[in-house]
């Protein structure tokens, strides 16, 4: 029997269990027994193992085939190619549907099919939206309880006639009578997985991966990929952006959202402790922003999700001591090492391991192989954050001050500078470049473009995101936040990091705040406006004066060549690039005499 008074809702988990053929269906309610009894289900298949050390916590191995998002297996499926645009995988509906429908016939055999009513937002907010993910797993039940909200009063607002998000999602390892799954992940192998989206019909399917993005479908899937294509139809913007709260000495207020690519310090920054003297931060959210404008004709932002998903390796007390206290109990770790005493590590922890079972289950020593895979992740509730914002749970959100765009860059580009327009900071968004991470499978270009941090996010054609930011700028007018780019991952020729990182990065934002107010000063380059060193508050920081000069330097040349580069991305967008972006592109050169 289906609690469900939602006759859609209905139709479709009954159309969806007669394809897939779960032994049987079991709705979620997202309470604290129900999390416990999924877990017993985890541990008794043997994909679970129980820390000794950390209350309620719990490490899971994956398969080495499924440990992080699968750019190449990721789908936006408009009717149109146009529609997915040059950045995404298309292929058509019709098509797509028949390869899956194909897979998910009888996908769910031996199985249970799980129902997730979830709300992406405050439950009841007018900025939240809700989905419901049906899920052969139980790990994604356990997860999907921290990232998102989960449970009976999402059912109620849903009400009878209520309208979702559809989000289906299978590991694709169907269990024949008896058989189960004794401590081997479930999944399909690379070429059978699919993480598809219908914009058009708001509608998720993700096949064959059980890990992070691929299967919590609210977060990539839902709250960036669809919300990214809602937002350009309502008039609102789905970011892959942490936020977070800066206060100055005075009690001002600075609210701040970055969008860094994966692994690129979004955890890190949204977490950060300022080491300067009468400044406070705290975090609302360390992923994702849905931001609109509201009355006052300020742009305000949510964090539409309940936890984190971050990054374990180089999580440590001295890095982010407020993730570690973040995840201290309640919390579920994926592929990292299993100590002696029945902990988890992962390299650049605070102390090191000298033994344990590594991330593919192998006896483990340090030496040549890692012990936690690179993008090794940990589950947490956002409450448990020792700086979360009071008031993080805000309907209303919070109005942005600040824009940061940024990116892994080990040479050539600045620590940080300040864009002189709107547009001139859509060009800055438009045009970052990173170094690849661990954190998707198949990213392997040197160095890749990835606008806004969304380039594996937007869920449409990315010349068209492009005008969306420029209309919005147009509708923030004075109002809209100021733009900055930074570069935390400057190395020299020895390849030691240039600038000190993480808490240290508060004297970048404190300098960003005080531009705002218009209490510092700057230089202008080609780039646009960047500190003098005198503009930092470097009090208490030891750094030589030949690293700073090189962080705040602009080399000219290494600009000019990287000119064939930005002409190669703008070709790729092409027809599709918005003529106030072209005229950014020809100003760009212009100023570098070029
Ligand atoms: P996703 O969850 O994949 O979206 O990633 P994220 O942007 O939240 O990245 P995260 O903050 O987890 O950082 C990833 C890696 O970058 C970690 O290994 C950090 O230790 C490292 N990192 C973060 N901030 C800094 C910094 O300021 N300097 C240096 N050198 N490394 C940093
Ligand atoms: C990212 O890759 O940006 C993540 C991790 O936040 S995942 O949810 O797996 O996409
Ligand atoms: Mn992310």
């Amino acid at each position: 029997m289906s609690p469900s008074k939602n006759s859609k809702l209905n139709a479709w988990v009954e159309e969806v269990r007669a394809m897939v053929q779960p032994d049987k269906v079991e709705w979620c309610d997202g309470s604290k027994a129900e999390y416990d009894r999924m877990m017993q289900i985890l541990l008794d298949a043997g994909l679970a193992t129980k820390l000794k050390k950390r209350p309620n916590s719990f490490l899971f191995r994956s398969d080495p085939s499924d440990v992080a998002r699968v750019e190449d297996r990721t789908y936006i499926s408009t009717r149109n190619k146009r529609d997915a645009g040059p950045t995404n995988n298309w292929t058509s509906p019709d098509e797509l549907k028949a390869t899956m429908r194909g897979l998910y016939n009888g996908c769910m055999k031996g199985r249970t099919m799980y129902v997730i009513p979830f709300s992406m937002g405050p439950i009841g907010s007018d900025i939240a939206k809700i989905g419901v993910q049906l899920t052969d797993s139980a790990y994604v039940v356990v997860n999907m309880h921290i990232m998102t909200r989960v449970g009976s009063k999402v059912m109620d607002v849903l009400g009878a006639n209520g309208d979702f998000i559809p989000c289906l999602h299978s590991v694709g390892k169907p269990l024949q009578a008896g058989q189960a799954d004794n401590g081997v992940w479930p999944c399909a192998p690379i070429e059978k997985k699919y993480i598809a989206h219908f914009p058009e019909e708001n509608l998720i399917w993700s096949y064959g991966s059980g890990y992070g993005g691929n299967a919590l479908l609210g977060k990539k899937c839902l709250a960036l990929r669809i919300a990214s294509a809602m937002g350009r139809k309502e008039g609102w913007m789905a970011e892959h952006m942490l936020i977070l709260r800066l206060t100055n000495p005075e009690g001002r207020r600075f609210h701040i959202a970055a969008a860094f690519p994966s692994a690129c310090g979004k955890t890190n920054l949204a977490m950060l402790q300022p080491p300067l003297k009468g400044w406070k931060a705290e975090c609302l959210g360390d992923d994702i922003a849905w931001m609109k404008i509201k009355a006052d004709g300020r742009l305000y932002a949510i964090n539409p999700e309940a936890g984190f998903f971050g990054v374990a390796p180089g999580t440590s007390y001295k890095s982010n001591p407020m993730a570690m206290d973040s995840i201290k109990e309640n919390a579920i770790f994926t592929n990292c090492v299993l100590t002696d005493d029945g902990d988890v590590w992962w390299e650049d922890m605070d102390k090191p391991c000298d033994h344990g079972i590594d991330w593919k289950g192998r006896d483990w020593k340090p030496g040549k192989e890692v012990g936690a895979h690179g993008n090794a992740r940990f589950t947490a509730p956002a409450k448990q954050c020792p700086v979360i914002c009071s008031d993080w749970e805000n309907p209303e959100g919070v109005p942005i001050d600040i824009f940061v765009f940024g990116g892994r860059r080990t040479r050539v580009m600045p620590l940080v500078h300040q864009a002189t327009s709107w547009d001139h900071g859509v060009f800055m968004g438009a045009t970052a470049a990173s170094e690849p991470t661990a954190a998707a499978l198949d990213a392997s270009s040197a160095l890749r473009r990835d606008p806004m941090a969304m380039l594996p996010f937007c869920g449409y054609n990315v010349g068209d995101y492009w005008q969306h930011w420029f209309e919005m700028g147009d509708r923030l007018g004075s109002k809209a936040p100021a733009i900055f780019y930074v570069n935390w991952f400057r190395k020299s020729d020895a390849g030691k990091f240039l600038w000190p990182g993480y808490g240290d990065n508060a004297r970048v934002l404190k300098w960003m705040c005080q531009r705002v107010e218009g209490k510092v000063g700057a230089r202008e380059t080609p780039l646009g406006f960047m500190p003098n060193a005198e503009d930092l508050d470097l009090t208490g920081l030891s750094i030589s004066k030949e690293n700073l000069d090189e962080v705040l330097k602009v080399d000219a040349a290494a600009f000019k060549a990287e000119f064939g580069d930005l002409d190669g991305w703008m070709a790729k967008v092409g027809e599709f690039l918005p003529e106030r972006m072209k005229k950014q592109v020809t100003e760009y050169k212009k100023r570098f005499g070029g």
